[in-house]
């Protein structure tokens, strides 16, 4: 049967005569009976991923890549007169994370499942995922994204598991999503939903019964909170996560015949940050309940897992009050304060105990003592973890310390974002890069080659027409691809500095307003989420809608400069948006960004990083070389002496610097207050001159300078398109093969056996 064949034995018709949501639901169903024919057999070891994030994305076409059917499909449909990106439209996008850390677990699920390991992901099925972001008023608002549908790829099961709470006892059912891998088999990515949740509790935007646990244990991603009902049900869900994933864990290798002693043989756990954490104490006291001694089940909790740090920002390592535990799962109270006192007894230490003076529960601690392996995600950042941050721990297990530089699958963010490079890849360097990323370093030879180079740019130019349209039909945005297109998307943070961004936005404004033109003109694009909670977040939202609006509607200004603020920033987008890309803003305070993986799917697709050196910045430097990267600010050790000698001043920079002093001032200006909120914008204004906790003001000048210095070099498009070509060129290290063989090699040790 040929592949029309096959879709019409699903939908009943042929194709030319079915609508798009029919052929959806088709292909949906042929995609996942192929998957499924490719199960993994397990083999004795297995990876369990856990994480209370997996940002899978849509799925559809990319399975259809890893299947091998993509092409076929897309053409089938074209001669049928219809078209896959209007199919791709029907799929809802889970948005079963926040950002960098749950697309990271997504790309590794793709690597796992290539490389061929076993390997299966352990998260929570969230009906309403992370809220949807709507602009009002030049405000963001949220309201809830439904993503499960009649027909969708999660599969339910027959597995349950009971979970029991403090004075409530409830029954996990297992869901799975298959997992392919390209040309090769699949894997499984178990979520956990409890029966009972009810979605229509949801009241105004994303308002609901906090109390109702029943109801509402898995309908959001990390709800709101800022109160402590809100901290509860994090608990909560993080528990019902932990204790269903460790009874599935347990269950698997008692029937590969683990006799449960020698469950390191069996079972690798990753535990993706500290949410969760609590897996730890929960396998220890599902081990005792089996009959096994305390002493022997921390052994063998220990050796089985592994824990990953994504962060260096103090508030958000976890600490959870010893009487929020108490208040909702007391029976692990007593296991996490015998693994205080093992540790207390042993190192006379108070910065490295669990439990600490003021009753809180310290969770990475727990990972750190009682787990194997402690990696951070980007080489800067494991540095600061081993030499300043854990340095108290380092200076203990030295040799549970190691590094995994963060890593993209090329799958999606090169095969399916970027058709257009890709085809001209493989008409240059072949298709083996698609399988063994360093082969991109083919592309090196054409760096001389003006017909390559001429098609890059052409391929780029192509790319930013179609960003045009799309946000033209839907967001009703004019813009020109013409103009540089300048792109700053990730999550609000104020130690991401979007802020620093939109001063830059304001002085050139202001320059053009004063007579001074710029060489060439600038689209600066935005797009971002801000926790609902994170006050000062959602006024840097407000600060560049508020831009947007005044910079685009004067005549005087946007023949230069225009800003878009993207609605809704989320996978989707995110696959439109880079391969558009001109300049890739990576502007982080040095030291803060753990790794970013934004940064490594922006070089892949030809944009040259404009950034300090942060995270993975500072490896894309040394892959790049000076020539081919612009980075500015201050350098890490500089920013870690600043907060070690609290000398630094924002005032100081405010009073001091004319430029800086008309941006700021601009915040709360006439033009402004037009069209803003005066309480949010001087609400933004107080901050960057009073606290400027992220030092904003201290990198202004050197943002600037070098900022110029991009958009000037723009202009010899030959020597951009050389700077493209080695971006892409050298990107190759960043694929998520290559840290996936990493973790595997050093920490996972799958198929050894
Ligand atoms: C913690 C406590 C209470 C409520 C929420 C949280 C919470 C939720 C999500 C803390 C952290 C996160 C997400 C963190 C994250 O996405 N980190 C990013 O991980 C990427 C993958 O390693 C890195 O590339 C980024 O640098 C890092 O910021």
């Amino acid at each position: 049967m040929n592949i029309q064949e096959k879709v019409e034995t699903y939908l009943g018709k042929p194709v030319a005569q079915a609508s798009d949501r029919e052929i959806y639901d088709s292909l949906l169903s042929l995609v996942q009976e192929m998957a499924a024919g490719k199960e993994h057999k397990d083999s004795k070891k297995k990876l369990y991923y856990i994480s209370a994030e997996f940002l899978i994305g849509k799925l559809l076409s990319n399975n259809m890549i890893n299947l091998g059917i993509y092409q076929e499909v897309k053409e089938m449909l074209e001669k049928n007169g219809k078209d896959i990106c209007e199919i791709e439209e029907v799929e809802p996008e889970p948005s079963l994370g926040n950002g960098g850390l749950g697309r990271l677990a997504a790309c590794f699920l793709d690597s796992i499942a290539t490389l061929g390991l076993t390997g299966d992901g352990i998260g929570l099925n969230y009906h309403l995922g992370l809220f949807k972001q709507e602009f009002k008023d030049h405000l963001q608002k949220e309201t809830p994204n439904p993503w499960i549908e009649e027909k969708s790829w999660l599969k339910k099961t027959d597995t349950v598991y009971p979970v029991q709470f403090r004075g409530l006892n409830v029954n996990a059912r297992m869901y799975d999503i298959e997992v392919t891998g390209y040309n090769n088999l699949t894997n499984k990515l178990h979520l956990f939903d409890l029966d009972s949740v009810d979605d229509s509790i949801v009241e105004d935007g994303i308002d609901f019964d906090k109390e109702d646990i029943e109801k509402n244990l898995t309908l959001f991603l990390y709800p709101d909170d800022s109160d402590e009902q809100g901290r509860l049900l994090r608990i909560y869900q993080q528990y019902f996560m932990v204790s269903s994933g460790a009874q599935l864990i347990l269950d698997e290798c008692v029937a590969k015949g683990s006799n449960l002693y020698d469950l390191p043989d069996y079972a690798v756990i990753q535990i993706n940050d500290t949410h969760p954490t609590m897996v730890i104490p929960e396998m220890i006291r599902l081990l005792i309940e089996r009959g096994m001694e305390m002493d022997d089940a921390i052994d063998v909790v220990s050796r089985t897992c592994a824990y990953t740090n994504h962060t260096i920002l103090a508030e958000a390592l976890e600490k959870w009050p010893v009487y929020y535990l108490k208040k909702v799962v007391p029976q692990l109270m007593p296991i996490i304060e015998v693994l205080d006192d093992k540790v207390r007894r042993k190192y006379e230490d108070e910065s490295v105990a669990i439990i600490d003076r003021n009753e809180m529960v310290h969770m990475a601690h727990i990972d750190i003592h009682y787990g194997f392996s402690v990696n951070g995600v980007a080489a800067l950042h494991t540095e600061i973890l081993k030499n300043s941050e854990l340095n108290n721990f380092y200076r203990i297990y030295p040799e549970k310390f190691n590094n995994k530089t963060n890593g993209i699958t090329f799958r999606r963010w090169l095969l399916h974002c970027n058709p257009r490079l890709a085809a001209l890849l493989d008409e240059t360097i072949g298709e083996g890069y698609k399988k063994d990323a360093t082969e991109l370093e083919k592309l090196l030879a054409y760096k001389d080659d003006d017909q390559i180079l001429n098609r890059l740019l052409e391929i780029k130019h192509r790319n930013k027409e179609d960003l045009c349209a799309y946000l033209r039909e839907t967001q009703g945005l004019e813009i020109s691809a013409d103009t540089i297109f300048d792109i700053q998307v990730k999550r609000l943070h104020e130690y991401k500095r979007q802020q620093l961004n939109a001063l830059y936005i304001i002085d050139k404004y202001l320059e053009i307003k004063a007579g001074k033109i710029p060489a060439a003109p600038v689209t600066a694009i935005f797009g971002a989420k801000a926790a609902p909670a994170y006050v000062i977040a959602k006024d840097i939202i407000h600060l560049i809608l508020c831009l947007q609006e005044i910079i685009n509607n004067d005549p005087e200004v946007n023949k230069y400069l225009r800003v878009v603020m993207v609605e809704n920033y989320n996978v989707t987008k995110a696959g439109k948006l880079i391969p558009a890309c001109d300049i890739s803003e990576q502007i982080s305070l040095a030291s803060k960004e753990a790794s970013g993986t934004g940064n490594m799917k922006f070089m892949l697709n030809g944009a040259v990083t404009l950034g300090t050196e942060d995270g993975a910045n500072v490896e894309i430097h040394g892959e790049v070389g000076d020539d081919n990267i612009f980075v500015f600010g201050a350098s890490s050790d500089e920013v870690i002496e600043h907060y070690a000698k609290a000398d630094y001043v924002a005032k100081d920079f405010y009073e001091n610097n004319e430029s800086i002093k008309a941006a700021v001032d601009f915040i709360t200006g006439d033009e402004m207050l037009k069209v803003g909120c005066e309480e949010n914008l001087t609400r933004l204004k107080n901050e960057l001159i009073n606290k400027d906790w992220f030092m904003t003001l201290l990198d202004f000048d050197s943002y600037k300078e070098t900022k110029e210095r991009a958009l000037a070099a723009y202009a010899d498009r030959r020597k951009w398109a050389q700077m493209t070509l080695v971006n892409i060129a050298k990107a190759g290290f960043f694929s998520s093969d290559r840290t996936i063989e990493e973790y595997n090699r050093d920490i996972w040790h799958l198929g050894e056996e």
